[in-house]
C-alpha cells in the first residue's frame, strides 16, 4: 500500500489549497515545496490580489467565483485570519472595452449586483480617479482584496492541523507510475508513493509538465508601491475601492487602495505587460526605467498616486495562449492531476480551485463546471 493517499507538488497558492482541502477531508496528505512557505518566487506574494464577480474574462468563471467567495469566508473563520477585504470596485474604460462590456455581461447573465457610473460620477465617488470624459466603470460592492502571503499560510496551517505531511525546501525530482497503479515521486530526500499525485506547479509548469502539450509562457510582472502627492488618506480602504483600468490606448492597469498604514503607500501595475523568463533566470531587481513608465501610467487615472516611487516586487505570471486556467486529470496519466496556467488572474480562485483539484484528485471528477479549463483545447498530451 502506498505511504500516501495523494502527494501535492507546488505549495503556492493552488497547492497549499489543495492540501487543505485533501487534508480536512480525511485523506493521507505529502505536500512538497522547493522552497520555505509562503515564498516569493511565483505568483502568491506581493500583499495583495484583487477580487472580484463581474467578471471580464467570461462569464463561466462567475459560479467559480460565488463558490470561491463563500469558501474565501470560511477560510477566515477557520484560520483566524484576516485574508479578504472587501472595499468594492471598479472597471473602467470605454463602454466597449473588454474590462467594461465583460464585466457588464458577466454582472447581467447571472444578476451580479453592480452599477454603471459615467465618468462625472466615478470621479464624485472616487476624488483620486480622474477618467476620460468618454470613459465608464462598472462598480462592484463586492470586489476587494485577498492577501496572498497570509492566504497560503493559512491554508498551510490547516492542512497540517488536520494531519497533512509538509516537507519545505524538498522538490520533486522525478515522478513515475508505480506498477499496480499510484506513483513513485523521487526528491533528494528519497522516494514517496502515493495513489495520486496533484502537481500545482505555478511557474514550473513548462518543467514539470512538459508531456501535457499546454504551451504556457512564463512572464515576469512587477508590481509598484507608490507614495501619493498629497498623502495617502484619499487612498485608505474604506474610501478607496480596487481597479482595473483599460486605457484607450496602451495596456491595462490594475491596483490597490493602501492597505499597508501610512507609509506603505498603494499598489499598482501593469496587467500585461511582462517579459518572458524562467523561474531561475527571474531578474528581481526592478529598474529605474520600469518605475517611470508605471509612474506615467499609473499618472493617466490617478494623478495623485505617483507621488514617491517607493519600491516593486517581480511576480511570475504563468500565461496561457487564452488566458484560460488548465485544470484536469492528466489526459495521459490517471493517477495523475494538474493545475497550473492561472495567467496572472488566478489568485482569487484559490480556495475553489483546492476543492475541485481534491475532487479530481480523489473521484477523478468535479461537480463544478471546469471544461473551459480542458488542456484538450490545446492539442493533444502525450502520455
Ligand atoms: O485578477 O483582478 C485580477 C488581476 C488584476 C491583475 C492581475 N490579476
Amino acid at each position: 500500500m502506498p505511504a500516501y493517499d495523494v502527494i501535492v507538488v507546488g505549495l503556492g497558492g493552488m497547492g497549499s489549497a489543495t492540501v487543505h482541502q485533501l487534508a480536512a477531508r480525511g485523506h493521507r496528505v505529502l505536500g512538497l515545496e522547493r522552497f520555505g512557505p509562503g515564498h516569493d518566487r511565483g505568483a502568491s506574494h506581493g500583499g495583495s490580489r484583487i477580487t472580484r464577480q463581474s467578471y471580464f474574462e467570461g462569464p463561466e468563471y462567475v459560479p467559480l467565483l460565488l463558490r470561491a467567495y463563500e469558501l474565501w469566508e470560511r477560510l477566515a473563520a477557520d484560520s483566524g485570519r484576516d485574508v479578504i477585504t472587501l472595499t468594492g470596485g471598479v472597471m473602467v474604460g470605454r463602454p466597449e472595452s473588454r474590462t467594461v462590456s465583460g464585466a457588464l455581461r458577466s454582472a447581467r447573465q447571472w444578476g451580479l449586483e453592480h452599477e454603471l457610473l459615467d465618468a462625472a460620477e466615478l470621479r464624485r465617488r472616487f476624488p483620486t480617479m480622474a477618467p476620460a470624459p468618454d470613459e465608464v466603470a462598472l462598480y462592484e460592492a463586492k470586489a476587494g482584496f485577498v492577501r496572498p502571503e497570509r492566504t497560503v499560510l493559512a491554508q498551510l496551517d490547516l492542512a497540517e492541523r488536520h494531519g497533512a505531511d509538509l516537507r519545505f525546501h524538498e522538490p520533486m525530482e522525478s515522478w513515475q507510475p508505480d506498477t499496480g497503479g499510484g506513483v513513485r515521486v523521487r526528491t533528494a530526500a528519497g522516494e514517496h508513493t502515493a495513489g495520486q499525485l496533484v502537481i500545482t506547479p505555478g511557474p514550473w509548469a513548462p518543467r514539470l509538465l512538459a508531456d501535457l502539450g499546454v504551451p504556457v509562457n512564463i512572464e515576469r510582472q512587477v508590481q509598484h508601491w507608490f507614495q501619493p502627492r498629497g498623502g495617502v488618506t484619499p487612498f485608505l480602504a474604506d474610501r478607496h475601492p480596487v481597479y482595473i483600468w483599460e486605457p484607450a490606448e496602451g495596456s491595462q492597469m490594475y491596483g490597490f487602495p493602501a492597505i499597508d498604514g501610512l507609509d506603505g503607500g498603494a499598489k499598482i501595475a501593469f496587467f500585461r505587460r511582462g517579459s518572458l523568463t524562467t523561474p531561475e533566470d527571474l531578474d528581481t531587481t526592478v529598474h529605474p526605467d520600469e518605475a517611470a513608465e508605471m509612474a506615467r501610467g499609473a499618472g493617466g487615472i490617478l494623478p495623485d498616486l505617483p507621488g514617491t516611487w517607493l519600491r516593486g516586487e517581480p511576480c511570475l505570471y504563468s500565461t496561457t495562449p487564452d488566458e484560460h486556467f488548465v485544470i484536469s486529470r492528466h489526459p495521459g496519466h490517471d493517477a495523475v492531476t494538474v493545475a497550473c496556467g492561472f495567467s496572472g488572474h488566478g489568485f482569487k480562485f484559490v480556495p475553489v480551485v483546492g476543492e475541485i483539484v481534491a475532487d479530481l484528485a480523489t473521484t477523478g471528477t468535479t461537480g463544478h463546471a471546469i471544461g473551459l479549463f480542458d488542456p484538450a483545447r490545446f492539442g493533444k498530451a502525450s502520455a
